[in-house]
């Protein structure tokens, strides 16, 4: 069998909990593809490496990380009980991606099942047809660089150089190719429109950040559709007409975070947000090494109790399968057996769905129905796409 190596790093509050449920869906697909075997390293980071280790992260950590294996499957770091100062919890997550050169994230916001539609805080018309990704600039940006923090003061630096907008830029331009105006990545659709986020109107970072994206569009894109829009207004226009958006919003690090955070409103619940973080363009043949992780946090509010939704995290693992392993045929299954377990086929009509979703299924149950789901599939019974 083709062993893929995976370096599993659940986190903190909600993290092991959701990352539990992703851990069984990877073992139904090594247990019906004898063909597959996910050589799995458990470790540590976060809150729980530093009251283990004194640091939120290991050197033997990353360097597992980045040497030894194919891709990373994350849960969430951080809680009040480690506070905010540095260095906390989340360092672990911010100099992780720094240490793979992850700068792609990819955030996708779409209803894995129709049935979530009416979970939407906004009007069904509205939002129903909604397919968008937020690629955020992962590795630059107010995230890195040198801090002061003084008593009375503090700065961090916001900028970018040249190579690190054009690499994002690339990475949003072959997204829209793949994703296709029709949203479906069939390859016979004109490529998706690429919304460039920023604040050229005030920020000189992003006044270089609008200059070089144009310039490797008309060079490089010149078949994809470019608009710019400043991030506050995008930010706006994202609740009253969210389907704008359909293709790909690309942007830096700050407006990427609140945006994709915003994009688990515009579905109802941060609960079903997967992301993945590349190093690369997904798909060029290389392989890409990359950090797959739910978009929301570890949850502190409703952890311990066995009600997280674990859909993001076991929505990152089939990403995971996608981007860094080439095992396409075996991600869609997940997100087919994801979808069925919430729209409730198969299952006597009841849609298993965790408190987020107006349901009361625990993170367990959810995680089972969608082992039996995918093993029936796997099994043949009803295929991927069936
Ligand atoms: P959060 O994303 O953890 O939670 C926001 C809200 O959404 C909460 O009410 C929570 O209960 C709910 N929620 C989130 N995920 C859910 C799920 N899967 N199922 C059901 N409900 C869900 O954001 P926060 O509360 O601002 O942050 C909590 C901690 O997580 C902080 O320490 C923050 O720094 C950290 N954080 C970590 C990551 C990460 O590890 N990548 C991401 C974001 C926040
Ligand atoms: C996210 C989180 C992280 C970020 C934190 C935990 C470092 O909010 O992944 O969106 O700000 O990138
Ligand atoms: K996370
Ligand atoms: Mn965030």
């Amino acid at each position: 069998p083709q062993t893929y190596r995976i370096l599993v790093l659940p986190g903190d509050h909600v993290g092991p909990e959701v990352m539990k449920e992703a851990v069984k869906v990877l073992e139904k697909i090594e247990e019906k593809r004898p063909n597959i075997k996910f050589q799995l390293t458990h470790d540590i980071a976060g809150g729980c490496s530093m009251d283990k280790h004194g640091t939120p992260i290991t050197d033997e950590v990353l360097r597992i990380g980045k040497e030894d294996v194919d891709a990373i499957l994350f849960g969430s770091v951080g809680g009040p009980e480690w506070g905010h100062s540095y260095p906390n919890p989340e360092s672990s997550l911010l100099r992780l991606r720094a240490h793979i050169g992850a700068f792609a994230n990819i955030r996708p916001a779409t209803f894995y099942s129709k049935s979530l539609i009416p979970r939407s805080p906004l009007k069904p018309e509205i939002v129903s047809d909604v397919n968008f990704v937020v690629l955020r600039e992962n590795c630059g940006g107010a995230y890195y660089g040198n801090k002061v923090e003084e008593e009375d003061y503090a700065m961090d630096p916001w900028g970018y150089t040249t190579p690190e907008i054009e690499r994002c830029a690339r990475v949003a331009g072959a997204l829209a190719r793949k994703m296709g105006k029709d949203g479906l990545g069939l390859g016979n659709s004109p490529p998706a429109t690429v919304w460039s986020a920023d604040k050229a109107n005030v920020l000189a970072n992003s006044r270089l950040w609008r200059k070089v994206v144009s310039r490797i569009f008309k060079e490089e894109f010149p078949d994809v559709e470019l608009k710019h829009q400043l991030a506050d207004s995008l930010s706006m226009l994202l609740m009253t007409d969210p389907a704008r958006f359909n293709g790909v919003i690309v942007t830096d690090n700050t407006f990427g975070d609140m945006l994709s955070d915003q994009a688990g409103g515009v579905v109802g619940t941060l609960g079903v947000l997967p992301s993945a973080s590349l190093c690369g363009i997904p798909g060029e043949g290389t392989k890409c090494n990359g950090i797959y992780e739910p978009v929301h946090g570890s949850a502190p509010d409703i952890s311990g109790k066995g009600v997280v939704n674990p859909v993001a995290e076991i929505l990152s693992a089939a990403l995971l399968l996608r981007y860094s392993l080439g095992l396409n045929e075996e991600a869609v299954m997940i997100e087919r057996a994801v979808e069925k377990v919430l729209d409730g086929q198969e299952i006597g009509g009841l849609g298993l769905r965790s408190g987020d979703l107006g349901g009361t299924a625990s993170t367990e149950q959810i995680g089972d129905a969608v082992c039996r789901i995918l093993g029936d599939m796997l099994d043949g019974g009803s295929g991927a796409h069936g």
